[in-house]
């Protein structure tokens, strides 16, 4: 097999190319292939100096993620990196694109490095659970300083070549050609005579008493659970304390426990599933329509978002509200959104990008866009009439979706002369923030209309996920069901408050009850008030939360709901406990602990996700990891729901939920495929590996 590293000389000057497509991920091959071009320049008599550089795209992606978790084989990277570094004669690293993790290291064990303009240097590490295991938390300080290295390793951060010129990161940075503006930097080195020049040997670095201190604060508080950016703190401290070897091994000790942890098991899980969940075998090879022109009907909460979302992708936007006041007032929305964008550097010009919004209340005016997106209020007879209206002014191949929570995609679509054209594009609130893009697909969508959908999903930064035609989809299904595991643990003696710490202690932002304030209590009633007709007789109503509404209580909007509100900053409602304890009753009452409380709104979760595999609402259950990552803050560290399960056995949870069926057989009944896997013996790893 031909080595994915390359060794040519010119004249004195060795090139070393890595060119392993995708990304120059530091597999074992590359790893070996560098390790040998070292020892060839060390031995060659012509060449004097040598640059390292990647083909492609960029220069190196890091190391091979998919390696991680498997025995690892030498030569390791970071001896790699102070073979580089020990060679006898001047090296080169000639950066182009990003340079992450293990291809930062690459360059920090080289004596000399320069950057073309648009590279980019990161420490991505801690968003796979762990640090720079490879020399980076050792040699970058030496050469930056600890601040710029504090900066971006907790943070799994990245500079651009300037920022890295100015922090010392880089010697030169040039334009053009890498391999050509590398070939001119190695000979003026030449000419200057330079000899090697090792990081290592640098001394280590000086820094402020508290600044690891205060590091330790800010990421205690930001990291929610995640044990990677302390640990990345802990590695840059040593290297002020430690000879350079020591530092290593310290760094070296430091990688490999965190190698072992779940989070690191969850994390990578979480990057695999970023990119294969809009990989769809029923999409292969059908082409999108193009999108050059969007309408956006109803500029309320979720309207005004989603035309904000097309604007800052470029995408003109014709905004059709039913007066012209609503209409102004969305655009007075918008261009707030926008103004906050440029605060935020994601937008340079709120008034040149306002200049592609029109605001009208005709419908006419979308006869000429390529995609309409309704968000108009969640009632099925306004949508029904919204439809048939632009059913009639829309051209013909146009695309017609709906921003519907949990209304049946497939009855508004059959409102409509052109079914095949109508899709569900559910975006979250707020939708020019939020990542999460459930793509609801009825049976009658055409594949390139869903086709369609991804590249929209793609263009706008979204995570896409399909999602099949059911109340609620995929995720707000699931979260109703939680909700409801939520509901009667304050039945059995659990308080609001005791549940919302739970959850928060497991790594999710919130809690359900300090969702519901912020949400709107109001939309929760509404939601009640709507199945009503047909709920189960068995189901419980949470009567508390209607006693609530009626009071006016509707949470942050109103200044009090379970909490009482100063500003942002919520105190347990007392005032909410006698409607509790009205609705109890003589239930006997448990004594519930964190973890209880965590097990049981987990499970519900689970069991009701794995209903939604089971019937194909979602393709695969990392569908469902990604959707609650995404849209419901579900702690990426832990993977997602179902690699949780994964992780805690699917035979225990089930023996849980087979343990509360006795006393609720209604809400707690057991998901046929998870009741399948157990008796397998297989898990939903499985289910994600056989659907690849
Ligand atoms: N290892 C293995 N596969 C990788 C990979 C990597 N480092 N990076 C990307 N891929 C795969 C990816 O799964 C996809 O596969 C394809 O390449 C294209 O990726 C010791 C411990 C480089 C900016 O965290 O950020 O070094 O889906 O779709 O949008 O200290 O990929 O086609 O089958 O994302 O052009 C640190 C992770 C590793 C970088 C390119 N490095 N990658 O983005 O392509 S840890 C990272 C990225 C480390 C050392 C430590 C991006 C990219 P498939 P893509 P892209
Ligand atoms: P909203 O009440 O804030 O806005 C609805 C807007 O639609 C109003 O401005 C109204 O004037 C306009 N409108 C109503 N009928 C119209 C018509 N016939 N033509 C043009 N405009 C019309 O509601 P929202 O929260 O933005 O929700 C809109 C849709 O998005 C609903 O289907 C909702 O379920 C869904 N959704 C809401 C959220 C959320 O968190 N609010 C999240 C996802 C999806």
């Amino acid at each position: 097999m031909t080595s994915p590293v390359r060794y040519d000389v010119t004249g004195e000057i060795a090139v070393i190319t890595i060119a392993n497509p995708p990304v120059n991920a530091l597999g074992h091959a590359v790893r070996q292939g560098l390790w040998d071009a070292i020892d060839r320049f060390d031995a060659d008599a012509e060449a004097r100096i040598a640059i390292i550089l990647g083909e492609g795209a960029l220069f190196l992606g890091g190391a091979d993620i998919s390696e991680f978790g498997k025995p690892p084989k030498e030569p390791h990277l970071p001896d790699v990196c102070t073979h580089i570094e020990r060679a006898s004669k001047p090296v080169i690293a000639a950066v182009h694109g990003p340079a992450l993790g293990g291809g930062c290291e690459v360059a920090l064990g080289a004596h000399y490095r320069m950057a073309i303009k648009g590279a980019r240097f990161g420490f991505p590490e801690v968003q796979l659970g762990l640090i720079p295991g490879a020399g980076g938390s050792q040699r970058m300080p030496r050469l930056t300083g600890v601040g710029p290295a504090l900066d971006m390793m907790p943070a799994g951060g990245s500079v651009t070549a300037d920022q890295a010129l100015e922090n010392g990161f880089i010697d030169h940075l040039a334009d053009g050609d890498v391999h050509e503006q590398a070939m001119i930097y190695a000979k003026g080195l030449l000419a200057d005579g330079v000899d090697v020049r090792r990081v290592g040997d640098l001394p280590c670095p000086a820094y402020e008493a508290d600044a690891f201190d205060a590091a330790r604060t800010l990421w205690t508080r930001k990291a929610r659970g995640e044990v990677a950016p302390l640990t990345a703190i802990d590695a840059v401290e040593a290297a002020t304390r430690l000879p350079f070897d020591e530092g290593i091994k310290e760094e070296r000790r430091l990688f490999l426990s965190l190698m072992e942890t779940p989070q690191r098991a969850g994390m990578i899980h979480a990057f695999f599933n970023d990119r294969k969940v809009s990989k769809l075998p029923e999409l292969k090879g059908v082409a999108p329509r193009d999108i050059a022109s969007v309408g956006v009907i109803g500029g309320g909460t979720m309207g005004a978002g989603i035309a904000t979302a097309c604007l800052l992708a470029g995408l003109p936007v014709t905004l059709v509200e039913r007066d012209e006041a609503s209409a102004e007032k969305a655009r007075t929305t918008i261009t707030g959104n926008l103004d906050a964008a440029v605060k935020r550097g994601k937008l340079k010009d709120a008034e040149s990008t306002l200049t592609k919004l029109t605001t009208v209340t005709d419908y006419a005016a979308l006869s000429d866009v390529d995609l309409a997106i309704e968000a108009v209020f969640e009632d099925m007879s306004v949508k029904h009439d919204v439809f048939t209206k632009l059913d009639a002014v829309m051209k013909p191949g146009a695309v017609l979706s709906t921003n519907t929570s949990y209304l049946d995609v497939t009855e508004i679509a059959a409102a409509t002369s052109r079914p095949a054209d109508v899709i569900g594009l559910h975006f979250f609130s707020p939708a020019h923030v939020m990542k999460l893009l459930e793509i609801v697909v009825p049976d009658t969508t055409a594949p390139e209309v869903t086709a369609t959908a991804f590249a929209l999903a793609k263009r706008l930064k979204k995570t896409a996920v399909k999602a099949g035609v059911c109340d609620g989809f995929i995720g707000n299904r699931i979260l109703a069901t939680y909700r409801g595991a939520a509901d009667r643990m304050i039945l059995a003696g659990a308080s609001p408050w005791e549940i919302d710490a739970a959850i928060k202690a497991f790594g999710l932002p919130m809690g359900p009850f300090e969702m519901g304030d912020l949400a709107g209590l109001d939309i929760g009633f509404m939601t009640r008030q709507r199945k009503a007709p047909d709920r189960d007789p068995r189901d419980i109503v949470p009567k508390w939360a209607d006693a609530m509404y009626h009071n006016g209580w509707l949470g942050q909007k109103t200044g009090q709901g379970y909490y009482t509100y100063e500003g942002r900053k919520g105190t347990p409602n007392d005032a909410v406990k006698p409607l509790i304890d009205e609705a109890r009753g003589d239930r006997p009452q448990l004594d519930f602990t964190p973890e209880m409380i965590q097990r049981r709104y987990m499970a519900a979760m689970v069991n009701e996700a794995a209903k939604v595999v089971g019937e194909g609402i979602a393709a695969r259950p990392l569908d469902v990891d990604v959707t609650l990552l995404y849209g419901y803050g579900f702690p990426r560290w832990r993977g997602g729901p179902m690699h949780w399960a994964d992780s805690v056995g699917l035979d225990a949870l089930l023996d849980d939920i087979k343990g509360w069926a006795k006393d609720d057989p209604y809400f707690w009944q057991p998901a046929p495929l998870l009741e399948q896997l157990v008796a397998e013996g297989r898990t939903f790893s499985d289910l994600n590996e056989a659907s690849a």
